[in-house]
C-alpha cells in the first residue's frame, strides 16, 4: 500500500488511520504547486484531479477522496470500532460525520489557503461561517470524549487535522472549551503523535 501525501495537508488524515491500524505503508510526498512527486513523477498521471490524498491499494487500485479512502482502510482491516459494519446505525453516524467534515469543514477552509481570495472576504465571511460550524462540533463534544462517544472513530482523525488548520489560521480555539480539550487529548494519541512526527509537524502543532 502506498499513500501520496503533502505535509500538513488533508492526507494527514489517512496517515493517522494507517498508523492507528498499524498497516504497512509506503509514503511519497507531492509538491502540489508543481504537481510533482518526490520521485519526480508528474502527479497528474497518478491523480488527474491533482489532489492528495491518493491511496494505492495492495491490489494496485488507485483510490482518491479522503472520506472514501478512510472507509476503505477501516473496512479492509475490519476495524469495526473505527467504522461499524453495514446495518449498524453507528456506521451511519460515522458516515454522517465524515460527510459533514469533508463537505462543510474541509471545503470551508479551502478559501483560506487561496492567496488570491481577498482577506476581507476571508475575515468577514469565510471565518465566521467556519466558526459557526466549529461551534457545532464543540457542542457535540460537551458530553463526549470523542466525537461519537467513548471510542475513537474515523471522523476523529479528520477533525484533528481540521483543528490543526484552525490553529494555523489563528482561529482562537480556546473559544470552544470542549474542542480545545478534545484537541489536546487527541494530540497525545499514539497514532497521531507518530503521524505528526513522520510529517515533521510535532513542533508546529504543540
Ligand atoms: N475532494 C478531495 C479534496 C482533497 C483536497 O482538497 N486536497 C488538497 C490538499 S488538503 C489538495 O491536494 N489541493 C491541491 C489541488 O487540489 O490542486 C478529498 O476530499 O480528498
Amino acid at each position: 500500500m502506498k499513500l501520496y501525501y503533502t505535509k500538513g495537508a488533508c492526507s494527514l488524515v489517512p496517515r493517522i488511520v494507517i498508523n492507528e491500524l498499524q498497516l504497512p505503508c509506503e509514503f511519497e510526498s507531492v509538491d502540489l504547486k508543481n504537481k510533482r512527486t518526490e520521485k519526480g513523477d508528474n502527479f497528474y498521471t497518478i491523480n488527474p484531479k491533482g489532489s492528495v490524498p491518493v491511496l494505492i491499494t495492495n491490489h494496485h487500485e488507485t483510490l482518491t477522496e479522503n472520506a472514501v479512502i478512510l472507509q476503505y482502510l477501516a473496512d479492509s482491516a475490519k476495524a469495526e470500532q473505527l467504522l461499524p459494519p453495514i446495518g449498524n446505525m453507528a456506521r451511519y453516524r460515522v458516515l454522517e460525520w465524515l460527510n459533514f467534515i469533508t463537505t462543510e469543514l474541509h471545503t470551508g477552509f479551502g478559501p483560506l489557503f487561496n492567496p488570491n481570495f481577498p482577506q476581507e472576504v476571508k475575515d468577514n465571511i469565510i471565518v465566521p461561517i467556519l466558526k459557526r460550524k466549529l461551534g457545532f462540533v464543540n457542542n457535540q463534544l460537551e458530553h463526549n470524549k470523542f466525537i461519537l462517544g467513548e471510542y475513537f472513530t474515523l471522523p476523529d482523525a479528520y477533525l484533528f487535522v481540521m483543528m490543526t488548520w484552525a490553529i494555523h489560521f489563528k482561529l482562537n480555539i480556546t473559544e470552544w472549551p470542549h474542542l480545545s480539550r478534545y484537541f489536546s487529548d487527541l494530540k497525545e494519541r499514539k497514532s497521531i503523535q507518530q503521524s505528526l512526527q513522520e510529517e515533521g509537524l510535532l513542533e508546529a502543532v504543540s
